[in-house]
């Protein structure tokens, strides 16, 4: 998902608007409770508060707190300056957490497995970068309908691999998603695909069910390529909130993860829970979801996404 200069622009104003809610939340809070007056103890635990509300946790909201206290106590502070330092101070907490999605500077076929609870994302997300790689790469790309739980699963995304011109390989409702996922990497092996995009289910009979056919998928895809898949992108919904973070556990522990996809980030007042995923799971944020469009797929900047949560411009 690189990006080029001259899109620059559109895309921070895209994650301005997509964090919309987020940051309205946090600026009405800010602007009517510290600024042009000296920083005092119960403005600070106001702050603490408003970062607990958007979902940034106990532990970072205090963090967050105590930093902000020793720079700013006793001082008045104007409404950017407010602003400008809590951007700093949560983009410190993700400095080291940002992940690169690059399937093709990798191996080929690059093979991507995307995984996740029903309704995250996943589907969707596949689709979004399908269309990058085609279109904005010239990229060759396999789409492998790894949901065989749901026909309309497969129907969704043939539509997603026509509008991006991607190959399209899809199986009867009930078969065995090791299986086309183990034909897809080998058509794209004969065929010269750059990259195969994997989708799974994400609701099957129950959720051990679930990762047992995920970690199905990846031994019989190690059997055609060891290495693959080369990116297993667990995509979770932002909506859900504090949920995020089991869910993260969950497949993190027992699938393997290797990137997080963060969607929905428009859709919640609550956007600040990327913070605590992002500290507690072991994989980077890689990606993150800011709308339904084609478009709204970014690479995740730490530094952007921060000063986007605080409603500052780029
Ligand atoms: N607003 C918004 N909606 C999104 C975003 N990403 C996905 N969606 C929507 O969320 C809904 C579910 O997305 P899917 O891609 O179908 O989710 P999934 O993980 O494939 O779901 P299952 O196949 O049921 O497991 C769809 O209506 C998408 O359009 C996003 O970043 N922002
Ligand atoms: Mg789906």
């Amino acid at each position: 998902m690189s990006e080029k200069p001259e899109q620059k622009k559109g895309w921070f104003q895209r994650l301005t608007s997509g964090l919309a809610r987020s940051s309205q939340a946090m600026t009405e809070q800010v602007t009517g409770a510290f600024t042009k007056k000296p920083l005092d103890q119960e403005q600070l635990d106001q702050l603490e508060e408003m970062l607990i509300e958007a979902d940034l946790g106990p532990q970072i909201a205090a963090r967050i707190t105590d930093a902000f206290g020793k720079a700013r106590f006793g001082k008045s502070s104007t409404e950017t300056e407010v602003k400008e330092a809590l951007a700093e101070l949560v983009a410190a907490e993700l400095s080291d957490r940002e992940g690169v999605f690059d399937p093709l500077s990798g191996p080929k076929p690059y093979v991507v497995l995307f995984i996740g609870v029903n309704g995250s994302g996943k589907t969707t997300t596949l689709g979004k970068i399908a269309s990058d790689l085609t279109l904005n790469h010239k990229a060759k790309v396999l789409i492998a309908a790894g949901d065989t739980f749901r026909a309309a699963a497969v129907e969704q995304l043939k539509i997603w691999a026509d509008r991006a011109g991607a190959d399209f390989m899809s199986r009867p409702p009930g078969a065995d998603a090791a299986a086309l996922a183990y034909e897809a990497v080998e058509r794209a092996k004969l065929e010269g695909h750059d990259v195969v995009l994997i989708d799974t289910a994400g609701r099957l009979q129950n959720k051990q069910g679930l990762m047992d056919e995920l970690l199905k998928i990846i031994r019989v895809l190690k059997k055609v390529d060891p290495d693959a898949p080369h990116e297993t992108l667990l995509v979770l919904d932002a909506t859900v909130g504090r949920n995020a973070l089991a869910q993260e556990k969950i497949f993190g522990n027992q699938v393997g993860v290797s990137g997080i996809v963060m969607t929905k980030l428009d859709g919640t007042a609550r956007g600040g829970v990327l913070v605590p995923v992002a500290r507690a799971s072991d994989s980077p944020i890689k990606l993150i979801g800011v709308g339904e469009g084609v478009d709204d797929l970014q690479p995740f900047d730490a530094r952007a996404f921060s000063r986007s949560l605080v409603g500052l411009e780029d």
